[in-house]
């Protein structure tokens, strides 16, 4: 069984999210979701999300790509993720681009992915907030 891990915040879920946890499945036979805790999003990423780590768990968890969810707390749990979770392949969108290279020391494939264009959580914020 090939085990992939990704890792995001996935706020305000959208279908680039899901173009990427498709994708990233697709390569394997059995994904897990690392997500963001709040705690994690707000004090590392300057992220305040409008859902929160339970609402976003409970929403990913719906989705017929993600096996498993597990918390992100910190940048630098993925060196022992990939062992703890016996993962083969990490994946990324490709706005992370070689920041996660080091994985293969671990002995992980780390593939980044095309993101999908012109969707993002902040762009869906600012555009309700200048509708009427
Ligand atoms: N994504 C995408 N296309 C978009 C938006 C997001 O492919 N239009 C991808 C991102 O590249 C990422 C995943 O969806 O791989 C989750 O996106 P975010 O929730 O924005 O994750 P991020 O804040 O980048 O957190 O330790 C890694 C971080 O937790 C990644």
């Amino acid at each position: 069984m090939k085990r992939v891990i990704t890792y995001g915040t996935f706020d305000l879920l959208h279908y680039g999210h899901i173009n990427l946890l498709r994708r990233a499945r697709a390569l394997g036979d059995y994904l897990i979701v690392a997500l963001s805790t709040d705690e994690f999003n707000r004090v590392e990423k300057n992220k305040m999300c409008y859902f929160s780590y339970e609402e976003r768990k409970l929403l990913l968890e719906s989705i017929r790509y993600v096996d498993l969810v597990i918390p992100e707390e910190n940048w630098d749990q993925k060196r022992s993720d990939v062992h703890l979770y016996h993962v083969d392949t990490f994946v990324m969108g490709d706005d992370w681009e070689g920041k996660f290279d080091f994985l293969k020391e671990e002995g992980c494939e780390v593939v980044y992915l095309p993101r999908t264009p012109e969707i993002s959580s902040t762009q869906i914020k600012n555009d309700l907030g200048n509708r009427e």
